[in-house]
């Protein structure tokens, strides 16, 4: 059954890339505008939890209920569901950032809510999928495919290469400042060690990762779920 609460926001969680931008977002309102309230629930992630956990995302309640695709991040806003990330940070600014301090209105700046959307997307349908399928064949794959490592980390490598040049002259992705596409692009980022790519190459890419662990409501929001030890650097 999904997890009943007295606070406004309930949010399915775990700490990997995909995980944090969420309850970093939420810590960014909370510190901007007092609210809104939400209750972090930790889910299990685990295959081998599947139909022995409760809180797994493959659990019938949890695919029925709150994400059809089964997968952390999710939230449910007054009983509301919404599930994909860049979904989930578009429909918090829409409805809690209402001094547009973290997102834009797509009524009073379209262009600037296109931009934004664009460089969420990047990162949702581009920089996610490859840099994941990249962990994926250099850590957990049970065979070593060359040609599958290669594939997925030159392509990862190329996409920072475009972070790089737009962050060229710029602090944030958007030149309104910082927000939600910062935010969806740091998530993943920030994991680079994880498959051996080093951030030396892209100084740019470096320094705005850097400004945005600096924030106070980051570090908040990136103890929400449980913590992890540090990725690893690959060997
Ligand atoms: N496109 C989704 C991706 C979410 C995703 O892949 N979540 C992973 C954790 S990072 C997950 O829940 N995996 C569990 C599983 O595949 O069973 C989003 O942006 O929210």
């Amino acid at each position: 059954m999904a997890t009943q609460s007295d606070k406004p926001i309930v949010l399915y969680t775990q700490s990997t890339p995909n995980g944090y931008p969420i309850s970093v977002f939420l810590e960014e309102l909370k510190e901007k505008y007092g609210g809104p309230d939400y209750e972090p629930v930790n889910m299990s992630i685990r295959d081998a939890d599947i139909g022995k956990v409760h809180n797994q995302v493959k659990s019938p309640w949890f695919l029925e209920q709150i994400n059809p695709n089964g997968r952390i991040p999710a939230i449910t806003h007054n009983g509301f569901p919404v599930f994909e990330t860049s979904a989930i940070l578009a429909y918090l600014g829409q409805t809690f950032d209402k001094e547009h301090a973290f997102s834009r209105d797509p009524v009073s700046d379209p262009q600037g809510y296109s931009t934004e959307l664009q460089w969420l997307f990047f990162t949702h349908g581009g920089i996610g999928p490859m840099q994941g399928q990249a962990n994926h064949f250099n850590l957990y794959a049970p065979e070593k495919i060359p040609y599958a490592i290669n594939r997925y980390l030159n392509e990862t490598k190329r996409l920072y290469g475009v972070l790089e040049s737009r962050l060229t002259g710029r602090e944030w992705l958007l030149d309104t400042g910082y927000g939600i596409a910062d935010i969806k692009g740091w998530s993943w980022v920030r994991f680079a060690p994880l498959v051996g790519l080093d951030l030396a190459e892209f100084p740019n890419v470096k320094a705005w990762i850097d400004r945005i662990e600096q924030r106070p409501a980051v570090q908040k929001g990136i103890q929400i779920p449980t913590p992890r030890d540090p990725p690893a650097q690959k060997k």
